[in-house]
């Protein structure tokens, strides 16, 4: 038996990028440095010595990559504004040719039918700001909101959905705990601070884009949040190992943003690290700002047990016990490898993680409206003799997670919209160019785009709103 997946007309299809990983122009029109350009072109930090210098030149090519957007179908897009480009030391003096490029770039979508959805903090931070402390130093917070502040007053009614932070989590630990992402560092009480500063500068900026803006003003936070299994589900150790990395994972987040409170076993557990005295007074009622939507972005599972003693505790990614853990205060939680099938990047492939974590979000926040702003595959694309990318594993890896999204809506899940990552192959961080993520192919030498299969069946979907068949790729 065969059942027709229809999506309702008001239901956004969408994809994201960010803008260090598409912009490049890297020190063109008054953009200051970023900590991304600084960690990119420290030896070592990224695969291949690869660096955002010119990434897909999106800063030359916009109007391209628009037209693109526009014959996608897609009803929205997704992007980051850089900071340093439009504050070129993360405080003090605009700039004002920075700030036209993104006026334009969001005159342009709305032309061509696309709601603007953007993010202010993709990861770009102004490396002037990180010379004073960074996310780990209070004043980065307030930095933000009068960035955010002045973002309102220039963009202001254009824009569809003001996204404050993407993945605080990546910000935070991998920046500063396990310093596999800018700015490096490896220290778990700078790691703390940085969460609850993301998270204060989320509420400060909240409060500022809606004073500017009034209560029309949609404000959302997107988190990457994690989806633990326990490795035997009758295990009580094992759950409680879901449990506590959960704490350092989701609820770092969450509650101070949706409850308005730290997990009080998270500070418990980290007692030896820190008093938790940089949430001062006050603080958890800003963070606690109601949002109009909590982005989530989905990739993968994780599997997890409670290390039993003997030899190095295997972690996610590999990563060995000695190096930086981004798994704070949860120093007896191991990662059990996956059964796969595995993208590029050597994650899981679990639909299904993507229904429960929205029933799950569903069952705690039960009046919250939900959006997939991000969700995709790297995978290693060929391009054929007749020059298409028949890149059938993200093909059914897009089709097989709408289908998780249809599932939990079916349950009376709120879930708004989905956004493919990414609409271009791009910079993927510590990975450099070597993993491809679009459903738009990039030839890095000529700059060329091409539509891969996943674009064309991507595009079946945005103007249908029925899910096509995996083999519904024709141009
Ligand atoms: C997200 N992890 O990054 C980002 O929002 C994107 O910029 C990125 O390109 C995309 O997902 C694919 O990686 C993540 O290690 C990076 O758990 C790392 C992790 C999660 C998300």
């Amino acid at each position: 038996m065969s059942t027709t997946r229809t999506f309702p007309d008001g239901f956004v299809w969408g994809s994201a990028t960010a803008s260090y990983q598409i912009e490049g122009a890297a020190t063109e029109g008054g953009r200051g440095p970023s900590i991304w350009d600084t960690f990119s072109h420290t030896p070592g930090k990224t695969l291949n010595g690869d660096t955002g210098d010119v990434a897909d030149d999106h800063y030359h090519r916009w109007q391209e990559d628009v037209a693109h957007i526009k014959n996608l179908g897609l009803g929205a897009y997704r992007f980051s504004i850089a900071w340093p480009r439009v504050q070129p030391g993360g405080s003090g003096e605009f700039n004002e040719e920075g700030i036209a490029f993104y006026s334009r770039l969001v005159d342009a979508l709305i032309e061509a039918g696309v709601k603007p959805v953007v993010t202010l903090y993709h990861w770009d931070l102004p490396q002037e700001l990180e010379d004073a402390g960074g996310w780990a130093n209070r004043e980065t917070a307030y930095a933000f909101a009068r960035y955010a502040r002045r973002m309102a007053q220039e963009l202001g009614g254009r824009i569809d959905t003001w996204t404050t932070l993407n993945e605080p989590w990546c910000s935070a630990f991998l920046g500063y705990a396990s310093g596999v992402h800018a700015p490096g560092i490896v220290d778990a009480v700078a790691a703390l601070k940085a969460v609850h500063h993301l998270n204060l500068a989320h509420g400060l900026a909240a409060q500022e884009i809606r004073d500017v803006l009034g209560e029309a003003a949609k404000v959302s936070l997107t988190l990457n949040l994690h989806v633990f299994r326990p490795d035997d589900p009758s295990s009580a150790s094992d759950l409680d190992a879901v449990r506590k990395a959960d704490e350092i994972a989701n609820r770092t987040f969450l509650g101070p943003v949706l409850e308005g409170a730290y997990p009080a076993d998270l500070i418990a557990r980290t007692s030896g690290l820190t008093d938790w005295s940089f949430v001062q007074h006050g603080d958890l009622e800003i963070t606690n700002q109601p949002l109009d939507v909590l982005g989530v972005n989905y990739y993968s599972t994780a599997r997890v047990r409670t290390y039993a003693g003997a030899g190095e505790r295997q972690q996610a990614d590999g990563h060995k016990d000695s190096e930086g853990s981004p798994w704070i205060g949860a120093d007896d939680v191991e990662f059990v490898p996956q059964p796969g099938p595995y993208t590029a990047m050597g994650w899981n492939i679990e639909p299904a993680g993507l229904t429960d974590l929205l029933l799950s979000l569903h069952e705690t926040y039960p009046d919250q409206p939900l959006m997939i702003t991000e969700n995709g595959a790297a995978f290693d694309d060929v391009v054929s003799d007749d020059g298409r990318v028949h890149d059938d594993r993200r093909v059914a890896y897009l089709r097989d997670h709408v289908e998780a999204l249809g599932q939990a809506r079916d349950k009376g899940v709120d879930v708004r919209g989905y956004f493919a990552w990414s609409l271009l192959d791009n910079f993927e961080w510590a990975y450099g160019y070597d993993r491809r993520f679009g459903i738009i192919r990039v030839d890095y030498d000529t700059q060329m785009r091409t539509w891969k299969d996943s674009a064309y069946w991507y595009r079946k979907l945005a103007t249908t709103g029925t899910l096509p068949a995996v083999t519904d790729v024709e141009p």
